[in-house]
């Protein structure tokens, strides 16, 4: 095995984490469907892929590098918001604590000499950085709004629209 058991143990904790943010995104992509935001609900069920990629990532690393996969229950996600800005804070505060154990990750991968790990990680340090800091955005924007969610919609449909192009 090119890891240590203990990076073996928190990589595994880490799919574990990817896993329940994927679902906790769900839960909001459908929580936001029932509040008809459907271009919401849509950008929510993207992150959710994306967190799910996340954990695949991470998960074909570890067998990658001779390591055991152990998977883990995945937590019941919090079902009922009462607005949309709930939901968007709460997909902030996930990403920051997602950022912070990614963050430790790569301070244990410096501590063993892990160079293997080390590099493996760089791609989710950027990739959260970039997270937090959409996350971000748009949780200022749905302040700015307001009760006017309509335009929080229109506003990401056309964020959307533009990554595809
Ligand atoms: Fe997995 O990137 Fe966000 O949390």
């Amino acid at each position: 095995m090119m890891i240590s058991t203990t990076m073996n143990a928190k990589l595994n904790d880490q799919i574990a984490a990817e896993f329940a943010a994927a679902h906790a995104y769900l839960a909001m992509s459908c929580a936001l469907d029932r509040m008809a935001l459907k271009v919401l609900a849509q950008r929510f069920l993207k992150q959710h892929d994306e967190e799910r990629e996340h954990a695949m990532k991470i998960l074909h690393y570890v067998q990658e590098v001779g390591g055991t996969v152990t998977l883990d229950a995945v937590a019941k996600p919090k079902k009922d918001y009462k607005n949309v800005e709930a939901i968007v804070s709460t997909a902030l505060q996930n990403e920051k604590d997602i950022t912070a154990k990614i963050n430790d990750l790569m301070t244990l991968a410096e501590s063993e000499k892990d160079y293997a790990t080390r590099s493996f990680l760089e791609w989710f340090v950027d990739e959260q950085v970039e997270e937090v800091s959409s996350m971000t955005d748009l949780l200022n924007v749905v302040k700015l709004a307001g009760d006017n969610v309509l335009q929080v919609e229109a506003m990401v449909r056309h964020q959307m629209l533009a990554e595809k192009t």
